[in-house]
């Protein structure tokens, strides 16, 4: 039998997510918000949880629900009017330009780039001794894939600043300075968000420089990564191209967006491997026996069924988008409630991946439950309708030949006291990491 895993308040956002049952009970599917500002429209919240009402959210009506002005608020200083921000035509064109480079063939093909970041990560953790944080193992082996795919072998791009330079940004972002305490004024700049923007400025202008780079460089050998294809990608419709701002913005956002979650998904993967060893042991058995001496690859993942059920599994219990957002455009119904143009509708994944109406004992780990398929709007690690994460395959195929490489190696246990706990920034993240004790098999 199966123990529940232990979960706590995450914070502000946590405590509407974990207070869902009591709300649930109560309103079947949505429960809404008093409105903040009385007597005004569009300043109401709406949390959504039932799947009739998501499909229509994310499908049905995808164009009466564009992100919310809040994300495009936090996510624009970073990425522009990117894929991942922009609506209506601008994003459409983005969309069609990017989709043949994220295609199963192109991902196939990136497959080396994941399986050397799993060798990598392996030789690191052979050195190690005492307890390790995997989470930071995990972000330095994904963070290798996904500068690799973008600028591969190009030394001109540093890593390190790229890297912290967003971190500065999300902890910035996520963070309400004193000087908003006490009230002073929006344009007096903040000291932290001063140097966040410097970061931010950095990191830009590394990216334009590896793209001219690139640019002006001859043909270079290897599969074509990232950057290669969108370079030469252009909007099958219109025939137009990306300039380099717009080029740059999403080679960002593919970073942004693309290390830390499936990062995240490997590190919860890892934890949730060690607090059920039965579970390990049978991955480790797939593992060595698709795998023997050497590391995972593309082609493996027909031979691992099981790691593919574990990293499922992980992104049910530990969405890394752990909350999506969209404002209202036009009057609507969810459940039988009223929806004005303005209001802000609130998915909060992580509460409907653990909602006991959809999930059968929504608290236990068991990769057994995606032997057959979940309903479509239960499980929604990556959105779902044509917003749905461009990276999801990419991502699936980087979380399984990663950990399954791991899993065939080395034996990971968990540190009593030491469990990690989630806590919402932006993503759902392990507070203080993930530390776990490793052992060479
Ligand atoms: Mn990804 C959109 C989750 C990996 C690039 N991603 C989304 C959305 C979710 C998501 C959820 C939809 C957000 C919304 O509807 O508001 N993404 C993930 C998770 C992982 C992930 C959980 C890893 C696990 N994503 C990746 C990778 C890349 C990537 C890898 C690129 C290399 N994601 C994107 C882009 C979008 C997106 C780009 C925006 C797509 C669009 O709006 O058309």
């Amino acid at each position: 039998a199966k123990v529940p895993l232990a979960t706590r308040p995450l914070g502000l956002w946590g405590t509407a997510m974990t207070a869902r049952r009591n709300v649930l009970e109560l309103i079947p599917a949505i429960a809404t918000r008093q409105p903040i500002v009385s007597g005004k429209t569009g300043l109401r919240w709406h949390m959504v949880m039932d799947p009739e009402s998501l499909r229509r959210i994310l499908k049905e009506k995808v164009e009466d629900y564009p992100k919310s002005t809040t994300t495009k608020l936090i996510l624009n200083p970073a990425i522009g009017d990117s894929l991942f921000v922009a609506e209506g035509a601008h994003w459409r064109w983005q969309r069609r330009a990017a989709a043949p480079a994220f295609a199963q063939r192109h991902v196939e093909a990136l497959g080396p780039v994941m399986t050397a970041a799993a060798e990598a990560s392996c030789r690191r953790l052979e050195g190690a001794t005492g307890p390790v944080d995997l989470f930071e193992e995990t972000v330095a082996a994904t963070f290798e894939v996904i500068s690799d795919v973008t600028f591969s072998g190009q030394g001109g791009f540093d890593r390190d600043a790229v890297h912290h330079a967003i971190d500065a940004y999300i902890a910035q972002t996520a963070r309400i300075s004193l000087m908003d305490v006490m009230g002073l004024p929006g344009w007096l700049p903040r000291p932290g968000r001063l140097f966040a923007g410097l970061g931010l400025k950095r990191m830009k202008g590394i990216a334009d420089q590896a793209i001219a780079e690139r640019a002006g460089a001859a043909e270079k050998d290897g599969p074509p990564d990232l950057l290669d294809l969108l370079l030469d990608a252009q909007d099958p419709e219109t025939g137009r191209a990306m300039n380099r701002d717009e080029l740059r913005d999403n080679l960002l956002t593919f970073i942004v967006a693309g290390h830390e979650t499936t990062a995240l998904t490997l590190a919860w993967a890892l934890y949730l491997c060690a607090f059920d060893p039965a579970v390990q042991e049978a991955a480790h058995d797939e593992a060595a026996r698709a795998l023997g001496d050497r590391a995972a690859t593309a082609a493996d993942l027909g031979a691992l069924p099981l790691t593919m059920r574990i990293v499922n599994e992980a992104l049910r219990l530990y969405p890394p988008a752990a909350f999506l957002s969209r404002t209202a455009q036009a009057p609507d119904r969810l459940c039988g409630r009223e929806v004005l143009p303005g209001d802000t509708v609130m998915l909060p994944i992580y509460a409907l991946h653990r909602h006991h109406l959809l999930w059968d004992r929504p608290d236990a780990f068991d990769p057994g439950r995606f032997l057959t398929a979940p309903d479509r709007y239960a499980f929604l690690p990556f959105g779902a309708g044509p917003r749905i994460c461009i990276g999801a395959s990419f991502a699936l195929q980087e979380a399984v030949i990663i950990l399954a490489t791991l899993l065939a190696r080395f034996r990971f246990e968990r540190i009593a006291g030491r469990d990690p706990q989630p806590r919402m920034i932006l993503t759902l993240r392990p507070q203080g990491g993930v530390w776990l004790k490793v052992r060479r098999r």
